[in-house]
Order: structure tokens, then sequence, then C-alpha cells
């Protein structure tokens, strides 16, 4: 969620009220809103594209709530010694949360192990879960307002706090100690984020907290749904359940338990209403990422759960051998168990069977969805498939980040109305030539591109020229994501200042290179990718010869607010992932909607953005995606070019130092190990790279891209987005608040 002073106040429409009030008592609205720590309770896009669909929910006034997890320690700080990462916890509760209201009364029991016995109810055979564990969920309240709007949503997080029936053999028995300690046991189910965003090391811990968020989740979903009607019949009327990823798809078995087990419904009405309250968006792109639970596991920690999902798939498979015969290679695909040495659950196979609707997050996704990931499925259901390309709320990467940008957007459109209503953005294409918006719109870049420099200065002591590009890469360190491109393009660039006479240094266009980035604290090469661009940085940065023609900086501890300030005062930023990697991206569009030129991939939505603005208003570089599989069969033949190898054997060879850190880096990129296809993608990098600073001296042409971006970015908010959800997928109007 990043800081919510400037957001709620702003969504209110009472931020000069709010700031003049503060004066009175002294105090500076900006100054204060600075002081507010980051809530970052989740690693990356799919979490931050969660908050700004919340920001969208509740501005169209449709009627939502959120569920997540109230960790006690969010992701962790980043913090970087010597070139390296370290990672410290968060522990953003310390000083208390204003947003936040504590439910003391809307707790939860939520059970863990134990045994499911057969009995008998009413003379019908019924299964009872007799657990070995019960913690509380109690909920924390935070409030979401829409802009605009009277609307406000909640996004209710759950604690886990020990319950009073928790172990109380061991007291009785007089294990005081154990008892205590057992008791805190409880308290670390909500206790700390998973700081690995795709890696699924089947840990008990994680599982739990996912059974913890879901139970607690579905427990108030039927109990608010009970406060109102009688008939379960009414359920799918009033009830859609999106699951955000694989993540929370644990409900699918717990609400087809509490229908079974505690409504006692007959499994034909369970399924009946499970097939239509359950949606499916998927986040990702690779087979690897899709969540396996190992058997033993689920079966030991939520053993009724276990029987449901092997019934589900029971079920399914027979109906599955009516439709498609005994072709046994496909129904092993398909099945959710997965055999093996580990007998695993896919939790993404579930998913699809449960969903009436599966959604990629853009359209080269929602294709490689249908024609890759989920084929099996889809040619069995193709109409449950659809796609809704994400976005991103202006409310927060224009109005609350970018005030002058907004500012400035609302004088020439004449209106504040696109804050509530993005495609009037477009508006401005009528004056992406008008010389007197040209010099205006140069002017905000400027005011946000000191305020990036004096950031970077107090961080760092270095000064940079604002003069100079600034060119950014900012997101979560991943191979695929190819941070390690940019740094070996910049290498490239220095080598080739460095072997320049004068005359042709005349020519260079001075750049600040900014890279930021988390990397999974066991993610081994995305931490050499961090040390690498620190001691590249330091040889670059400390050369009297290149002086400002180049710089390098790492801003350490990346998170929304640093993105609030960083998006704004970027000229170019980069998404460099091998097409077919990045699902959709959302970075993207934020650089965007601010009047940033893209450097990309024609990969996720970068596609969709060319459509909207125009290959000759973007960088785009890079093989395909339906390229990429034939250059990686190509293999030991592929040619790299020279450039490539120079770079590498600069790196190789200890130009930087650390040579022998920064071999197995090495090893990764070059002959048949490089997956990510950085040699096959650097020539045409780097020509994309001279076609920016092509641009970029040409300031009437850089301007007028650079307002043709934040015009043609309407497709890119989350308001688009969630509108589509509403309409294709959940079937819901808005429901605006009477007074
Ligand atoms: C994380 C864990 C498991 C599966 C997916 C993710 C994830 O972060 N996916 C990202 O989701 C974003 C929002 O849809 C997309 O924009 C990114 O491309 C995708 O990598």
């Amino acid at each position: 969620m990043g800081r919510s002073l400037s957001n709620i106040v702003i969504n209110l429409g009472i931020r000069d009220q709010f700031a003049d009030a503060l004066s009175q008592l002294g105090f500076d609205f900006e100054v204060l809103a600075e002081q507010e720590g980051d809530a970052c309770l989740g690693n990356g896009g799919l979490a931050r594209l969660s908050a700004c669909q919340m920001d969208s929910l509740a501005t169209l006034d449709y009627p939502a709530v959120g569920y997540g997890l109230r960790y006690q320690y969010g992701l962790f700080r980043q913090v970087i010694v010597d070139g390296f990462q370290h990672e410290q916890p968060d522990y953003w509760l310390n000083f208390g949360n204003p947003w936040e209201i504590e439910r003391v009364h809307i707790t939860y029991p939520v059970k863990f192990y134990g045994t499911v016995t057969d009995e008998f109810l009413n003379g019908e055979k019924c299964k009872v879960w007799v657990p070995g564990e019960m913690v509380e969920a109690v909920a924390y309240d935070n409030p979401i307002p829409g802009y605009g709007t009277r609307n406000t949503i909640n996004l209710r997080l759950w604690a886990a706090k020990p319950s009073d029936q928790h172990d109380m053999e061991s007291f009785n028995t007089g294990d005081y100690v154990d008892a205590v300690v057992n008791r805190q046991r409880a308290e670390s189910i909500s206790s700390i984020l998973y700081p690995d965003d795709r890696s699924y090391q089947g840990k008990e811990l994680r599982l739990k907290q996912q059974y913890f968020f879901v139970s607690a989740s579905v427990q108030d979903i039927f109990r608010r749904f009970k406060d109102t009607h009688k008939k379960f019949d009414e359920f799918p009327e009033k009830v859609a359940l999106q699951l955000n990823d694989t993540h929370p798809s644990l409900a699918i078995a717990e609400v087809m338990r509490v229908l079974l087990d505690e409504e006692h419904l007959s499994w034909h009405r369970a399924w009946d209403i499970i097939c239509k309250i359950f949606s499916f968006t998927t986040h990702t792109v690779s087979p690897e990422g899709l969540e396996k639970i190992p058997v033993d596991l689920l079966g030991n920690l939520l053993p009724r759960h276990l029987q449901i999902i092997y019934d589900i798939n029971f079920n399914f498979v027979e109906e599955l051998k009516k439709m498609i015969g005994l072709d046994y290679d496909r129904l092993t695909r398909m099945s959710i168990v997965e055999e093996g040495a580990v007998k695993n659950i896919r939790m993404a196979n579930l998913s699809v069977i449960c969903s009436h609707t599966v959604n990629g997050v853009s359209r080269l996704h929602s294709e490689l969805l249908r024609t890759k990931l989920f084929k099996d499925f889809y040619d069995l259901w193709p109409h449950k498939f659809q796609y809704k390309t994400n976005g991103v709320t202006q409310r927060r990467w224009i109005v609350v980040s970018n005030p002058s940008l907004c500012a400035l957007i609302s004088k020439w459109l004449g209106t504040e109305s696109w804050i509530r209503d993005i495609d009037l953005l477009i508006g401005l294409r009528d004056y992406a030539t008008n010389a007197e918006l040209h010099q205006e719109w140069k002017m905000v870049k400027k005011v946000n591109k000191i305020r990036l420099a004096e950031y970077i200065e107090a961080m760092s002591g270095l000064k940079v020229s604002l003069d100079a590009m600034f060119d950014v890469q900012t997101k979560r360190i991943h191979e695929y994501k190819r941070q390690l491109l940019n740094i070996l393009g910049i290498i490239h660039r220095y080598d080739c200042i460095k072997n320049m006479d004068k005359n042709d240094r005349k020519k260079v266009v001075p750049r600040v290179c900014i890279i930021g980035g988390k990397a999974a604290p066991g993610y081994e090469i995305a931490k050499k990718i961090i040390k690498l661009c620190h001691v590249v940085a330091e040889k670059i940065n400390n050369d009297n010869d290149i002086g400002d023609l180049l710089k390098l900086v790492f801003i350490p501890d990346y998170n929304v607010s640093v993105a609030e300030m960083v998006i704004p005062g970027a000229d170019l930023s980069q998404h460099l992932s091998t097409a077919g990697h990045e699902a959709s991206g959302t970075g993207s569009m934020k650089f965007l909607m601010n009047g940033c030129l893209l450097l990309a991939t024609a990969d996720g939505s970068t596609i969709e953005m060319v459509e909207e603005i125009g290959q000759d208003n973007m960088f785009l570089f890079g093989a395909k995606a339906h390229e990429v599989v034939a250059l990686r069969k190509k293999g030991p033949t592929l040619k790299v070019p020279l450039q490539f190898s120079r770079v590498v054997r600069m790196i190789r060879d200890g130009h930087f130092g650390f040579e022998d850190y920064f071999k197995s880096l090495c090893d990764k990129i070059e002959g048949t190990s490089d997956y990510f296809l950085l040699g096959a993608d650097f020539m045409s990098y780097l020509e994309a790279q001279a076609a920016a600073d092509k641009a970029f001296v040409d300031e009437e042409r850089w301007t007028k891209m650079s307002i043709l971006s934040s015009a043609g970015a309407g497709r890119f908010s989350s308001d688009r987005t969630i509108q589509e959800y509403a309409e294709n997928t959940w079937d819901i109007q808005p429901c605006r608040c009477p007074f």
C-alpha cells in the first residue's frame, strides 16, 4: 500500500483544507507526509496491483472487500553494505498504525491439524474434523476512500492471536513455559511476509498463513451473507470471490468444506455454488511459477481439505474421461494431483477447474495461457478464458506523486475530470506540438528531476547533472527482467566513451543511469547483479575522465514511496524482460503516465502500449515472444556480438574487481547457458539506446513523445481493468452512496 496520508486526503477532497489546518498548527503538509512509513505488505507487482485495484473499486463505487494478512514484519528493508544487499526486518507497527481499526469483536477461530471422523447426523453420514490446534483471527480494517465519491471500501487484514482454547491442556498439566511458547507459535502465523515472490519451498508456515487468511475471510463472508439471507441458493448472486493468483486458492476447498460439513448441503449443491462464485487470475508465465503443495504437508495440516480436493479431482477426472477418453498423458497433466516421488497438489489446476473464469493480465499473457500453460484446459473450456490487461491508479501515480504534472494536465484539459475518467487524457494529443505546453511540460520534468537529484545526493553523496538523461530501471531483481543487460549496456557505453577522442565525446548524450530493486534473500544470482551494479558504479563515478557523461546510481530499498519520487523524475525507463516472461508489468504504466519514454521489449502489456502511443514514440528492441523458443534452440550455434563478449570479458578479467565472485554470473550468460538471451538481444538493445540518445538531443521531439506517452496512458488505468472485471467476470453494478 505504501503511504496513506496524501492518498486519503486527496481522495476525500480535503487536501487543501487539511494543509491549511496543519499550517495553523505550525506544520507543513509536505514535510509531515514524508514522515509516514510505507506499509510494505507484499513483494512487488502482484501486491501493488491489488492496492491500485482497491483504489479503483472504491472510486468506481463497487461494493468490494479486500482481504489479506496483517504481517507484523512487512517486506525486508534493503540495506547496502559495501555493495552487497543485506536484509533488515521491517517492524512497521513499532509506532502504531493510525490507519487501521482493530475490530476486537470480529474474530474467528481457525483450525489446523487433527483428524477427520465419520459420524451420523439425522441418519446421514457426515465428516467431522477434530482439529489439533486452534488460533484466533482478529480483523484489522483499513478504510480505502474512493476519489470523488463518498464510497469507502475496506481492506480487512487478519492478525493471528492465540485462542483461549489454544493448548489449554499444557496449562492444565502444569507445563506453563511450554504453554506460553505454544501461544507465541500462534502469533507467528501472521508475523512475517515471505520475501521470495516466486519460489515455493513447501514450508508449513507458509501453508498455515494461506489457510489462516482463507479460513478467516471465508468465515467473514459467510457471516455477512447469513446476516441477511437464509437460502444458499442466493449465495452466487451475492458473492463473487476473486482468486488473486493461487495463493488464496485453498478457499475453494474451504468453501466446499463449510457448505458440506457445516451447512450440510449435498455435494451436488455445494459444487454448483463453487462453480458459480470463483474466478481466478494468474500472474505468472512460467510453469515453474505455479504453486504446488506437497500432499503430505497438506494432509497433515488440513486433513479434511485434502479429502475434499481428492474428491473434486476424482469427479473431474471421471468427467474428463467421458470427454477425452483414456488419453493418459493428458489426464495426468490435467489432474489436480501430481504423481511422483513427492506427490503434490497443483493449486493452479484446482483453480482453473473450479473457477468460471480464468484471467490473464495482458493479451500476450492470455495467449500464452491458452497455448502453453493451460492449453489442455483451454481446449476443454475455451469459454472460461479471458484477459484483463493490468492497470494502475492515476490517483496515486499522478495526483499524489506528481502534483505539478497533475495541475498541468488539468490546466490544459480544462478539467480535473480525467482523475476519474482517464480516457480524457487523450485530449493532450491536441497540444502535443504546442510550444507553450512544451515549455511548461519541460518545467514540470525539471522540478521532478531536481527532487530526484537531491535525493540521490542525500543518499549517496553523488551530484548528478540535471542536463543528463535520467534513465531508470526499478523493479524486483530477477534474471528474466534482465537488469544485467542494462549493466552490460552501461559498461559498453563506458568503454566506448573511454575510447573516444575529444570531438566524439562532445556528441555523447550525458546519462544518469538509475537502478533499484530488491533481490529475494536466497536468490544468489540476483544478489550478484546488485553487487555488480555497485562495482561498476564505483568505477565509472570515480573516473574523472568521464565526468558528467555517465553516472550510475543504485537506489536502495525501492518501495512505493521511493517509486513515487523516482518515477516522475525519469526521462527514460527500461523494461527489458525476455519476451514472453513478464505476464504484464505495471511499473511501465506508471512511467508512461508520467510522460517518461519507454525503452522496452515487446513483452506483457508493453505490446498494448505500442498500440496506444505508436512504435515511433517508444524504443522497442529484442526478439519477439514467438522467436524466443527458436533462438534458444540454436544454443551453441547462436552467434553473439563481439561487443557483448567484450563487456563480459571485462568483468571476467577483473576490470571492476571481484572477478571470482562474478564468475558464476558471467557463466550464466555465455554459451548455451544464456537462457534469457542477453547475447542475442544485445545489439538490438544498443540500437534502441542509440535511438533514445538521438531523440533526447532533439528537445522538441522528445517533449512531444513525452506528451504523447501521457496522452496514450488511458488504457493502463486500473479503473479500466476493474470496470472490465465488474462487467465480464463478476457481473456487479456500482453501488452509489445515497447521500
Ligand atoms: C508473484 C508470485 C507468484 C506469481 C506471480 C507473482 C507476480 O508478482 N507476478 C507479477 O504480477 C504482476 C501483476 O499482475 C505483473 O504485472 C507481473 O508481470 C508479474 O510478474
